[in-house]
């Protein structure tokens, strides 16, 4: 089928966002690649290049300190020059004076900031051409074949290297048989993509089936196996001979069905140095993820915890990884909620490289139907605000991509903003996600007024709590309808082999994970945390059902008993939606029409969502608890 090319929306690369560059006298000295890409984004943005004296001056040859990314503006009589040690640290440096960057030196915080596409190949009967992809279809492939809009590759690259992205995986973790052959007879594709990114300085890494030899003809994928060692080194001094900055492997082993090395017995530092070994020469990695746990659970047996899963299987195999391993691991111990304490083998693994992955895909948080403004709930983590912190531990950070062939790339306009936040915090731990808000606002909405930016912070700076406030209360989670989980279902998942409860009964509601008396996996974490989570008293009250099975009328931290707080937060979470539409009408003027219409209409659905959330849960915990609303509003 022709692609019909719709047109697609700038998101934070509109020509307005250029006005930094435009009509200047820019000198660019260097030369290769991404120096090219340079003058080329120069040029279009109507700068005027000069052999001498520029404006702006770009040159190489900072101080080698800055590394391969780094950069250095220095701003003296009206003029901007910047020196980096490689061109990679001038493309960053570009995309900086965009946002009009002070004076300083930069350099990323983790060398890579990469984001992981869940794309298949084939239409996949269940999850279609996206898994939980809420943004229409992949950028990559479409119905088997590759989509080939090479022009919207390129902008998309674009586009992520102007938030810091620096490295991309293609296709889904769940590998299926046709995505296995992206390794070997489809590489060709792959290579076609990654001709695209490169020119943007993103690395290209595909995601690799631990049964791929299998694939191929092998009797078996033991990791131990000579013939397995061999099978894996020529097929990937074939990918370099045709990629020769392929970035590597990324493996979901052991997991949801997926195969690995536990079939043959071996551990996953084996599978995991495997591939390591046939990567090494080439100078690739393999990201081998921890989301390991037993998805077929008996939910009778309450000694099973998915939380302690990662940490179990993770923490005795630390110092046992090749140095070309890097551990994925999930920013919270079960599944990507919207509250989740961080997961505990991120600060267990000291001897191993991480890398830790978050969702900008909403799966869990609204489905790119709901607007959820994520920078905060990832600044936090990184912070450490309730828990150990990210920043500092993590070598490496990755999000889960939010994008599809949609027009405006994310479904939910407003979610760009998530994609271009995760870009710049994993670049910069420290920034203020309402300061990102700011940025991308700048950059999205040339010339916004300050009526527009106070309404985008007012429907966007405090999203994500008040998507936590009408779902799943104090951190207990998975409320959802099981499969798509779209919409509340508070039992939907509660005597599934998934692992999943929260244990509600006529008395109180929440798993017991302490030490003393449940699972143990308070125990898991350093002190003072392993303290704090045991505690009902001193639990942080939006972790309070995570760690413990409490009385509905067990007083929290901020006074109200667990019942009349789940009461009042879905009251005010509902309502709060109401108000987010009716901020949204009050810019109207001030957008694009397609896309205020796009936001309009999605807001609709959401304060209905909202609302249908507030009444199943609290109609559920009315009946289960028999205790009335203090305010004896409607419940049914
Ligand atoms: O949250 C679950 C998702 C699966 C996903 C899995 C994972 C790609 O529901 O769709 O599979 O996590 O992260 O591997």
């Amino acid at each position: 089928m022709p692609i019909v090319d719709e047109p697609v929306h700038p998101a934070w690369l509109p020509p307005g966002a250029w006005r930094p560059i435009t009509g200047r006298r820019v000198r660019v000295t260097g030369e290769g690649l991404l120096v090219r890409t340079v003058l080329a984004e120069l040029r279009a943005a109507g700068a005027t290049l000069v052999e001498t004296d520029g404006d702006v001056e770009f040159g190489l040859g900072g101080d080698p300190a800055l590394d391969g990314e780094g950069f250095e503006i220095v701003r003296r009589d009206g003029r901007t020059l910047i020196r980096a040690a490689a061109p990679h640290g001038l493309l960053h440096s570009l995309f900086h004076l965009l946002r009009e960057a002070p004076a300083g030196r930069y350099r990323p915080a983790v060398d890579r900031r990469m984001v992981d596409h869940w794309d298949n190949v084939d239409v996949h009967p269940v999850m279609g051409q996206v898994e939980r992809g809420y943004a229409g279809g992949s950028l990559f492939w479409r119905a088997g074949e590759p989509r080939r809009d090479l022009p919207r590759v390129a902008a998309y690259a674009r586009l992520l290297a102007a938030c810091g992205v620096n490295a991309v995986a293609l296709n889904n973790v769940n590998v299926h048989a046709t995505e296995t052959r992206l390794l070997t007879d489809r590489l060709a594709e792959v290579a076609e993509l990654a001709a695209e990114f490169r020119r943007y300085g993103i690395r290209v890494h595909l995601s690799v089936s631990f049964a791929a030899p299998v694939h191929h003809g092998l009797p078996g994928a033991d990791p131990l196996d000579d013939r397995v060692v061999a099978w894996w080194a020529e097929a990937t001094r074939a990918v370099y001979e045709m990629i020769p900055d392929f970035g590597g492997y990324l493996v979901k082993a052991d997991s949801e069905g997926q195969p690995g090395p536990f079939t043959y017995g071996r551990s996953h530092a084996d599978g995991a140095n495997l591939l390591a070994g046939a990567l090494a020469p080439h100078g690739g990695v393999v990201h081998w993820r921890a989301f390991v746990y037993n998805h077929r659970q008996d939910w009778r047996d309450r000694s099973v915890d998915r939380a302690r899963a990662a940490y179990d299987h993770f923490t005795p195999l630390d110092g046992a990884f090749r140095d070309n391993v890097v551990v994925q691991v999930k920013h919270g111990p079960m599944d990507f909620q919207a509250r989740e304490p961080v997961a505990p083998l991120i600060a267990a693994m000291p001897a191993t490289r991480l890398a830790v992955e978050v969702q900008a895909t909403q799966e869990y948080t609204g489905q790119q139907r709901h607007l959820c403004y994520l920078a905060p709930m990832w600044s936090s983590l990184l912070r450490g605000t309730d828990g150990p912190a990210i920043a500092g531990v993590a070598a490496e950070m990755v999000a889960v991509a939010n994008t599809g062939d949609d027009p405006f790339w994310t479904g939910h306009p407003l979610a760009q903003a998530n994609l271009y936040a995760f870009g710049r915090l994993a670049w910069d731990h420290t920034l203020d996600p309402v300061t990102i808000l700011d940025e991308w606002t700048g950059l999205t909405f040339p010339g916004a007024s300050p009526a527009l930016r106070a309404t985008l912070h007012a429907v966007m700076d405090g999203s994500w709590q008040t998507y936590e406030r009408y779902t799943a209360p104090l951190g207990v989670g998975f409320m959802v309808r099981p499969g798509h989980h779209y919409g509340p279902d508070v039992d939907g998942y509660e005597y599934t082999p998934w692992g999943t409860y929260h244990h509600a009964d006529r008395d109180g509601v929440g798993v017991d994970r302490t030490v003393a008396t449940g699972t143990g996996f308070t125990g898991q974490y350093p002190q003072p945390w392993a303290s704090i989570y045991e505690s009902a008293a001193d639990c942080p009250d939006e972790l309070a059902l995570f760690f413990h099975h409490l009385p509905y009328g067990h007083v929290l931290r901020d006074g109200r008993t667990v019942i009349q707080h789940i009461y009042d937060t879905h009251f005010a979470g509902a309502a709060e939606t109401a108000e987010m539409r009716r901020r949204w009408q009050t810019i109207s003027d001030e957008v694009p029409t397609e896309l205020f219409r796009r936001v309009a209409g999605l807001l609709n659905e959401q304060v209905r969502s909202a609302e249908e959330w507030r009444d199943q849960i609290n109609a559920y915990f009315l009946r289960k608890s028999g205790v009335p609303d203090e305010h004896g509003r409607p419940i049914y």
